[in-house]
């Protein structure tokens, strides 16, 4: 490497920093002695790099070091090119024009030979295809850098419109929506708006208290609950004897975006104490440590004092039944449509949904020897089940409602079940209910945290 590339890393190492940086963590960073980057050091200096600092406290280069227009490298006038060019097809006007002109103003400085890669870049940005917004996000970014509260009329899941002014604090781009993170006044709680749920924006006099980076501080570490952790740390696992110590503490293993969250709910039904150890799927849910607690290396599954549970059924079951006083497992002899509609969800229901997502039409034979026969017969089943009581059992909420609900809010969610009216009614009968609605928060969070938490 020449001296002169080296001074150029060792400037771009200074520049990414706001705090000052030892020498030595320099030095390993750029694979050169000590010396030889004190001596840099002193060679930037003497070119007017403003860097402060001393041997063995840290150096830092202030502001206002400009580098000579030539010292784009090649991938760097790709890298620039094809981010201004993705924000120059952007909805925002005032950012794409801003874009198209830093384009043009990047392409003036470079020597003809290198403004041919910015002029005729290789690399293609597509035309967007997200979701358009009625108000000019333009609007928004001035109120964040100026710290301003903003009205927002916004049109929530339900299709509902609500008034909310809230404290916006970033607007996170993703493919094929824009989000707004905002601090809302009225739910005393960080919040995402998408930007085309929104039907207007007013940018309001009024400034919010506090500074708005503290405020991102504080939404990042408000993303996921503090019970919560990644990886698996497992307890001990015991081979022999299952024993219930009512005192132990239950770990919940799961992956949010699973049939986790059938387990999580009843969990929270319960009130059980737990403590929720994530898991990503093909790296911590097929490590060896897991493949101890469910050798399936899926979720979810409990560990319970000795006890190991899993498939989300058998692990509703066991709490209804551990934990009486939540009053969710109907008396030992009203148990038969307890079970039957248990069992029906995880089998028939379970496997003819499957099928049908896969495209699979049972023959006639296969339908005999198949446990699920059709689907269509399958819903009627529970429809005719649920068109006679309120609750899967009965006239109570219990256990096998938060198993067969589960299946059927998914079901409608995703079209894998036709939206008949029993099953509509049933599933706004209980998807309310805290624990659920808890489980949801649960879930937006984590979701939000694997979008936007910083790496
Ligand atoms: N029968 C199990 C099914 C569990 C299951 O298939 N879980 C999926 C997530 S919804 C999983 O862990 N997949 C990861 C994998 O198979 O690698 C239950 O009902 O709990």
């Amino acid at each position: 490497m020449s001296s002169a590339e080296r001074l150029f890393d060792l400037l771009q190492a200074l520049r990414r920093r706001r705090r000052p940086v030892t020498a030595a963590q320099l030095a390993a960073e750029l694979g050169v002695s000590q010396r030889t980057l004190y001596r840099d050091i002193n060679r930037l200096k003497a070119v007017g790099a403003d860097v402060e600092g001393e041997p063995g406290i840290g150096y830092v280069l202030k502001p206002g070091f400009l580098l000579p227009p030539l010292m784009l490298s090649e991938e760097e006038i790709e890298a620039v090119t094809l981010g201004l060019n993705w924000v120059r097809k952007g909805q925002d006007q005032g950012l794409s024009a801003a874009a198209g002109e830093a384009l043009s103003k990047v392409a003036s400085v470079l020597p003809a030979e290198l403004r041919l890669r910015v002029d005729d870049s290789p690399l293609m940005v597509s035309n967007p295809w997200f979701k358009a917004s009625a108000s000019d996000p333009g609007s928004l970014r001035r109120a964040i850098r100026a710290g301003q509260k903003v009205r927002l009329f916004y049109r929530d899941r339900k299709g509902q419109t609500t008034e909310r002014i809230v404290w916006p604090i970033a607007i996170g781009y993703e493919d094929a929506k824009r989000t707004l993170i905002a601090w809302c006044e009225l739910r005393q709680d960080f919040r995402q708006f998408r930007l085309d749920r929104t039907q207007s924006i007013d940018c309001l006099e009024a400034r919010y208290p506090n500074r708005r980076s503290e405020l991102y501080r504080q939404w990042q570490a408000s993303l996921l609950p503090e019970n919560v952790t990644s990886g698996v740390d497992t307890g001990p696992v015991h081979k022999g004897k299952e024993r219930i110590n009512m005192s132990s503490p239950i770990t919940f293993y799961t992956n949010p975006m699973s049939r986790g969250a059938i387990a999580h709910w009843m969990l929270e039904e319960v009130a059980a104490p737990y403590q929720t150890e994530i898991l990503d799927y093909g790296t911590t849910m097929k490590s060896e440590q897991y493949l101890a607690i469910n050798p399936m290396g899926k979720v979810p599954a409990i560990q319970h004092g000795d006890v190991i549970v899993t498939e989300a059924p058998a692990i509703c079951t066991y709490l209804a039944d551990t934990f009486p006083d939540a009053g969710l497992a109907p008396p030992q002899d009203q148990r038969g449509n307890y079970y039957r509609w248990l069992f029906f969800a995880a089998g028939p229901l379970e496997q003819a949904v499957t099928l049908q997502s896969l495209g699979h039409q049972l023959s006639e034979q296969e339908q005999m020897r198949f446990g699920c026969g059709t689907l269509a017969t399958v819903l009627d089943t529970l429809a005719g089940a649920l068109r006679t009581r309120p609750y899967i059992t009965g006239s109570q909420f219990t256990a096998a409602d938060v198993y067969v609900g589960s299946h059927i809010g998914w079901g409608l969610q995703f079209g894998t079940i036709d939206s008949r009216p029993e099953f509509i009614d049933y599933w706004n009968r209980i998807k309310d209910r805290p624990a659920h609605l808890r489980v949801d928060q649960f879930i937006n969070k984590y979701a939000a945290q694997q979008t936007w938490a910083e790496s």
